[in-house]
């Protein structure tokens, strides 16, 4: 992995590792991704309003996080169809260990596929148990335009995410504001059909005792 870089953002606890994975690495992730959609295919989640994300969707581990007229949470099994989610890619647990470590391995990984178009509005991720517990996310495929700003709300700051990037999101940047204003269409050949993966492994439900 190179060298860590913190980026000075209005949030501090953001970490950003550029191109962590090499080529060969985002590759295998890929495959490792599309090996396990047959058991666990994209779907388009809708929003607690019953408007459907652009973004679409699957999980990997033991927990998935889903989205519907019900509202957000997590759950073991896919809302289509009722299987287990797969596991993740063990790959993904070793740069977590290489990375933010602690105490707990994830337990969810969530997958999001960017097509043409798709975006995701400013939020905060707060439907973990642990919300103490850092978030790990990789990026793959076409670049995106990622923002992020303090949790109270306030000045944002954009920065670009490229395949291949690790970004940590601990202490206080844990609630910060986030989202994805837009993804540069064609910047990568990695995803067949094009596009922008993100896996953002969490610590979601509670802890085993
Ligand atoms: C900052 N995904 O799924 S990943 C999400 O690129 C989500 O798909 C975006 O936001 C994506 O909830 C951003 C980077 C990320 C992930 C989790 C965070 C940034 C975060 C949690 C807290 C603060
Ligand atoms: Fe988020």
């Amino acid at each position: 992995m190179s060298a860590i870089l913190e980026v000075k953002t209005t949030v501090e606890g953001f970490r950003l590792w550029p191109a962590a994975l090499d080529a060969q690495t985002q590759a295998d992730l890929v495959d490792a991704v599309l090996a396990r959609l047959g058991e666990g295919p994209f779907y388009r989640p809708q929003t607690p309003g019953g408007r459907p994300f652009s973004v679409k969707m699957s999980n990997f581990g033991p927990l998935g996080w889903v989205s519907d007229r019900g509202g957000y949470r997590y759950q073991a099994t896919h809302p289509q169809t009722g299987r287990a989610w797969p596991d993740i890619p063990p790959v993904l647990l070793a740069l977590w260990d290489a990375t933010v470590g602690g105490p707990r391995r994830p337990d969810a990984c969530l997958v999001n596929l960017y097509r043409q178009g798709a975006k995701m509005g400013l939020h905060q991720d707060k439907d973990e148990a642990d919300l103490g517990a850092p978030v790990l996310s990789v990026s793959l495929g076409d670049a995106a335009m990622f923002r992020i700003g303090p949790a109270q709300g306030g000045r944002t700051t954009g920065l670009k995410l490229e395949s291949g990037d690790v970004c940590a999101l601990t202490g206080p940047a844990r609630l910060a504001r986030h989202g994805i204003d837009r993804v540069m269409e064609g910047s990568s050949r990695l995803i067949p059909g094009g596009g922008r993966l993100n896996l953002t492994l969490r610590v979601a439900g509670l802890s085993p005792r």
